[in-house]
């Protein structure tokens, strides 16, 4: 199974952010759009792992969950990994909160202990809007950061557990189950 952390957003917020980006899904019709249901944030990604994993996993994500309050996350802002002149990876930001570092940290610390590898990618919060496969036209890249800059949406959230969760994928894009919910301390 292909298996990854996320901090989830509540279906009322999944569709605020989905509404406020029309434009942007407009101005780059092109680029992979993340579906509304599938829009969270990413804590660390497994990749494909025996079925026996949940079970190695969640107890040891207990042990970090306990220690760890729940998070005031604050999300806005638009770019994209590279940059927005050549996008691969188009999100909104997620505003720097150590706590969310910390714990991060010390969820890499527990899943290493337990044999699972560190991310190679550096922790750069952020929910993923869309994914761009084929390099973007310079004039639809544009258009793209035109629209962004015309969405203003500022979201607060606060989490109380991290998911551990199962992607399979489809044709159609990928459906994503939460095959266990690792409480933060204090909720
Ligand atoms: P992304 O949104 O930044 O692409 C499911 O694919 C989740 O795991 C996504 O949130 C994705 O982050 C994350 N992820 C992290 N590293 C990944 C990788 N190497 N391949 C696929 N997904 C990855």
């Amino acid at each position: 199974m292909r298996l990854f952390l996320a901090l989830e957003l509540g279906p009322r917020e999944r569709r605020a952010i989905y509404q406020a980006i029309a434009p942007m899904r407009d101005a780059a019709p092109n680029a992979s759009w993340v579906r509304e249901t599938n829009l969270h944030l990413s804590i660390k990604f497994f990749g494909e792992q025996p079925d026996s994993a949940p079970a190695t996993l969640a107890p040891a994500l207990r042990t970090v969950g306990a220690r760890h309050y729940p998070l005031d996350l604050r999300f806005g802002g638009l770019g994209a990994f590279p940059n927005l002149r050549a996008p691969r990876v188009v999100w909104m930001g997620v505003q720097h909160d150590p706590r969310l570092e910390l714990m991060h940290h010390d969820i890499e610390e527990a899943c290493a202990a337990n044999g699972f590898a560190l991310d190679a990618r550096t922790f750069r919060p952020h929910i993923t809007l869309a994914r761009v496969r084929n390099e973007m036209p310079i004039a639809e890249a544009r258009a793209l950061a035109v629209a962004a800059r015309t969405v203003g949406y500022k979201g607060m959230r606060q989490v109380g557990a991290i998911s551990l969760m199962e992607s399979v994928l489809a044709p159609g894009g990928a459906r994503y189950t939460a095959v266990a919910s690792i409480p933060l301390g204090g909720s």
